[in-house]
């Protein structure tokens, strides 16, 4: 595997010379993800021509395209994994809906069509289904997930019990689990909805997470940072220090880098940093609204077809005490939870 990541950008060799050893795919059983250091490119959303449309760009924010063209609002897009479509939500039909669109913004079609509201797509890693939030059952958003072409259409959590608004969903990297956010925290469950558990403990809000390529680790906001959890031993960090509002970020598909929003300037503008919160870089400069951030995992248009991807190989894993038990969608070592827990596989 060439070192490929220098081809991502002048903006970011800086940061990418620290170790291309490391840029190595280490899960091998995700093939998806180790051609994911060719080069990709972000997808936003922004209303600097008047209304929020989705625009895309080079990772060092040149290039920048306008993809919508309603005058109606559109939000949050989402790529699906071989980067040729993306999925995004719109009021263009009167109220919230998911609709999925070419990675040219050519072909919108409407996947949802109920008078609540659809918003946050996430597309999952085989490219068969995404997950999304609605508040179609008449209460607190939940998530939902359903087929690319809108069949199928599924309840995932059940916010009867907590009374918690459920939302913005992300696959893991084998599609097995997603992250939401039960706010205020950030909660991990299987695809099909079962095993909710409880990942942050004690955030002020936590939202938005994003699960890291290599499945070990999960980037969130918190209260006016961006922070990321590691899935072996649960330590949580800080990669910002700011007053001013980070938010929704999405990492590079080798897992080096996270693009995020932030309003340390004045407004919301997107920035990229190292996986470490070194390198902070502005990408977009316009006194306008830039936010929700998606970084490809393949050069758009040129990965392969869905049903090459998403190998299930691998075993979920539990860190375990007599009171709690995490699911982790990863190959773990032995012996690597949080002290006092017991690591086994799940049955
Ligand atoms: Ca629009
Ligand atoms: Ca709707
Ligand atoms: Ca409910
Ligand atoms: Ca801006």
């Amino acid at each position: 595997m060439l070192c490929l990541r220098t081809a991502i950008g002048l903006l970011i060799a800086v940061a990418l010379a620290t170790n291309c050893a490391d840029d190595a795919p280490t899960r091998p059983s995700h093939p998806s993800l180790q051609v994911s250091a060719a080069p990709s490119r972000i997808a936003f959303e922004s209303d600097r021509d008047g209304n929020f449309e989705i625009y895309v760009m080079e990772v060092d924010g040149s290039a920048l395209t306008r993809l919508t063209s309603h005058p109606s609002d559109d939000f949050e897009p989402s790529w699906s994994p071989n980067g040729r479509q993306i999925a995004f939500w719109s009021t263009r039909d009167g109220n919230a809906e998911i609709y999925v669109m070419n990675a040219d913004g050519s072909a919108p079609t409407r996947l949802t069509s109920n008078p609540a509201g659809d918003a946050q797509p996430s597309w999952s890693p085989d490219g068969r289904q995404i997950a999304f939030m609605s508040t179609r059952d008449g209460d607190k958003g939940e998530v939902y997930v359903m087929g690319v072409d809108g069949s199928g259409q599924a309840r995932l959590t059940n916010n009867a019990a907590t009374g918690a608004f459920d939302g913005e969903p992300s696959w893991s990297p084998s599609g097995r689990q997603i992250a939401f956010t039960r706010e205020p925290e950030i909660y991990v469950m299987d695809s099909d909805g079962s095993f909710p558990t409880q990942l942050t403990h004690s955030r002020l809000a936590a939202s938005g997470p994003s699960w890291s390529p290599d499945g070990q680790h999960i980037a969130f906001a918190d209260g006016s940072d961006i922070y990321v959890i590691d899935l072996v031993g649960f330590a949580t960090r800080a990669l910002t220090n700011d007053q001013d509002y980070n938010r929704d970020p999405s990492w590079s598909p080798d897992g080096g880098h996270i693009v995020f929003k932030s309003e340390r300037d004045g407004n919301a503008e997107l920035y990229v940093m190292a996986a470490d919160g070194s390198g902070l870089t502005r990408l977009t400069n316009h006194f306008a609204w830039d936010g929700a951030p998606n970084w490809s995992s393949m050069r758009v248009g040129q990965g392969p077809p869905d049903e090459a991807e998403a190998d299930r190989n691998g075993d979920l894993m539990v860190c375990e005490n007599e009171t709690t038990a995490l699911v982790i969608d990863n190959n773990l070592p032995g012996g690597q939870c949080p002290k006092g827990y017991v690591l086994r596989p799940r049955t």
